[in-house]
């Protein structure tokens, strides 16, 4: 199991690189140039300077996550084609230092969404949460919460400057159906795939979080039959899935190890994590161990070691333990996704005992 971990040092200063070295099986680190806004040109001497901290410690710098996608092109404006020049000097760039995987997302306006930040577990530690009801409310009143009670960290997409400007947001994407959004994806990877083609780099969309439209915008990689949809058009193995766990497990319905036993050769990174969805749809977050939640990570471990997975992998979120949130960003912790990693490196052990590989 190509073991990953991502979020450290800037941005997450309670980490370090030290840390990480610690945790058994960690092969790669799975990183970023954080300070980047969509759209923005990254230089090669930052990209170089990043790639070598992390080959300095011993560590894979292959995978990225994410090159975030600029509004224009998920909205189709004539300008998509100048940041979709500056994402293709970017994959060139990364591909001179090794990067073989960029993870990005195609959802409008946030990324990951959650209503609480903090939300106490029984057992005294807390985790990330998502309160269906609460999503009717205005987004703006929503952002305002959450980043007051966000301390200096707030989740990726819900930054305090793109708040800011949330109704222009909103309007600008006031046309873009599920179509019509779906296109632009195309659009997009088309344009893409000859020089990921090139550089050996492959294109791994991370699934929508919550698995269904919020706030009224469209939302399409969300289930085995819109994952489907994608990989059959745009029919390229540069074109392949990051498949989390923990954002497709948002909704029951889908089927986790058997997507995994049907995707197996288009899923380039694996986010395993657990939530535990409540009967009237909310869900938390929770520890990586199958019984504390709605995903059968076993079953989940199973389908990818049946499949001969070699792709990346990382434990994604984990719940904040012994005081850390005041220091980590929220999911990001140390404790939980360390113990996360031995969970799941334990059930592909034994899996591996049982065929005889030591
Ligand atoms: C959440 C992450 C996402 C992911 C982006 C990919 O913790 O998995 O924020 O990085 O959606 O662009």
């Amino acid at each position: 199991m190509n073991m990953t971990w991502r979020w450290y040092g800037e941005g997450n200063d309670s980490i370090t690189l030290d840390h990480v070295r610690q945790i058994p099986g960690v092969m790669g680190i799975v990183w970023s140039l954080h300070d980047k806004v969509a759209g923005e040109v990254w230089e090669m001497d930052r990209i170089q300077a990043e790639a070598d901290k992390i080959v300095a410690k011993g560590f894979s710098p292959a995978v990225v996550e994410s090159v975030n996608v600029h509004d224009d092109i998920k909205i189709g404006l004539p300008s998509r084609d100048h940041y979709i020049d500056i994402y293709i000097d970017t994959i060139r760039k990364l591909a001179k230092v090794g990067v073989k995987v960029i993870c990005y997302n195609f959802m409008p306006v946030f990324d990951w969404t959650r209503t609480d930040l903090y939300k106490e577990l029984p057992d005294g530690s807390n985790a990330l949460f998502y309160e269906k009801a609460a999503i009717t409310e205005d987004p703006k009143e929503m952002a305002e919460r959450i980043l007051a009670g966000a301390g200096h960290f707030t989740m990726p997409g819900w930054e305090p400057e793109r708040m800011a400007r949330l109704d222009e947001l909103f309007a600008a994407y006031a046309g873009v159906t599920e179509d019509k959004l779906f296109e632009n994806l195309v659009y997009f990877l088309n344009r893409l795939m000859p020089v990921c083609e090139e550089t050996d780099i492959r294109m791994a969309i991370h699934p929508d979080d919550p698995a269904w439209p919020i706030f009224g915008l469209p939302r399409i990689i969300r289930s085995r039959e819109t994952i489907r949809r994608l990989l059959d058009t745009v029919d390229n193995p540069y074109n392949g899935l990051t498949f989390c766990t923990g954002s497709l497990g948002s909704n029951p319905q889908n089927d986790l190890p058997a997507m995994i036993r049907e995707f197996h050769d288009r899923i380039y990174f694996a986010h395993i994590r657990n939530v535990k969805v409540f009967e009237n749809g909310d869900f938390i977050e929770v520890s990586h161990r199958g019984c504390d939640g709605s995903v059968n990570v076993p079953e989940v471990v199973k389908a990818y070691h049946e499949s001969g997975f070699k792709g990346y992998v990382r434990p994604d979120h984990g719940r904040h333990l012994w005081g850390e949130e005041k220091t980590c960003r929220p999911g990001y912790g140390l404790y939980d996704r360390a113990m996360g990693i031995m969970y799941l490196l334990g059930v592909w052990d034994s899996l591996e005992n049982a065929k005889g590989v030591k």
